[in-house]
């Protein structure tokens, strides 16, 4: 039984201010080029590009206070949630193309107010090679395309932990992270403080993909909004070399694959990122490609028995 899925309403977010390197403000160019559109039309989903969200230019400074770029951060999750809040009010579903994984704090807090709005039940699915709870005081780098979970549970500068007006924005409760190998020493502490639920790549080395999503995915029902907050660096980088914080390690093709698949089948998938494309560092489009791949897999494609 093929899942459905409501109307589907593409942006771009073509900014790098929360990156360490710059390229990703060319990932949503990237994945358009890869024919992330096409790829949806032909799953048979009513999908809409909405082109590009607008936002200020890259300063390329260094940290003040602890965060690089917290204004310009600041404006583009702005637009992000004005965007993410009038599509999800109308019952259509925002993909926001990266851009760099900051834009998360603006889309998930769209999701989490909509929910709250609702009487859904959130559950963010954080695909990801990093956990990104780090704070100002324990950044090794100041990017806040590594803080982005921490400012939607409260810790983090008021203009983004109070961005939607709710604060916190979620709860550390509704996340479940998959494909984590890469947390900094005091990002650690605060990630085992909080209880964050992760299942690293050991996790997933010892007892498989297959129960690690299930895992993840449990206690899901009818009135479940699915985030999924696909960081393609979660990816091997030698399939995903496209990517500004590449980890060895990652997930592999058909572990990603399955991700995807599973995801599918609930039903419940509600919203997505898709971040941390950098075609200035990719091999040809063959990392937007492979995200692209994934997608039609997230929308229900499969090799024989469902589609
Ligand atoms: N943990 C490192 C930092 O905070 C690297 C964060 C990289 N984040 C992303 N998104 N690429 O996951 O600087
Ligand atoms: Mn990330
Ligand atoms: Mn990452
Ligand atoms: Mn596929």
């Amino acid at each position: 039984q093929q899942p459905s899925y409501p109307p589907v309403s593409i942006f771009g977010v073509p900014t790098d201010v929360g990156a360490g390197r710059r390229g990703a403000s060319m990932g949503p160019e990237g994945l358009r080029v890869a024919g992330l559109v096409e790829a949806l039309l032909g799953r048979g989903i009513d999908v809409v590009d909405r082109g590009d969200l607008k936002g200020p230019k890259n300063p390329w400074l260094g940290p003040a206070g602890g965060y690089r770029h917290l204004d310009e951060v600041v404006a583009w999750n702005r637009a992000v949630l004005e965007a993410s809040t009038v599509e999800l009010a109308q019952g259509r579903m925002p993909v926001m193309l990266g851009g760099d994984h900051c834009l998360a704090i603006g889309s998930i807090a769209a999701v989490a107010n909509h929910c709250r709005a609702t009487g859904k039940t959130l559950r963010v699915l954080w695909l990801d090679a990093h956990t990104d709870f780090n704070t100002s005081q324990i950044t090794p780098s100041g990017n806040v395309h590594g803080m982005p979970v921490a400012c939607l549970c409260g810790i983090g500068p008021e203009p983004l932990t109070g961005l939607g007006g709710h604060v916190p924005a979620t709860r550390v409760s509704e996340f479940r992270q998959i494909g984590i190998r890469s947390v900094d020493p005091d990002e650690k502490r605060l990630v085992k403080t909080h209880g964050l639920d992760i299942y690293d790549m050991r996790y997933i080395d010892e007892v498989g993909m297959r129960a690690a999503v299930q895992q993840a995915l449990d206690g899901l029902d009818e009135t479940t909004h699915l985030h999924v907050s696909f960081d393609v660096d979660v990816l091997d980088p030698t399939i995903a070399p496209g990517t500004g914080t590449p980890v060895p390690g990652g997930i592999n093709y058909r572990e990603a694959q399955l991700v995807m698949e599973m995801i599918a089948d609930t039903g419940r998938l509600g919203s997505l990122d898709i971040v941390e494309v950098n075609t200035a560092l990719d091999h040809g489009n063959a990392t937007a490609e492979l995200a692209v791949d994934l997608v039609e897999s997230l929308f229900g494609k499969s090799t024989l028995m469902r589609d």
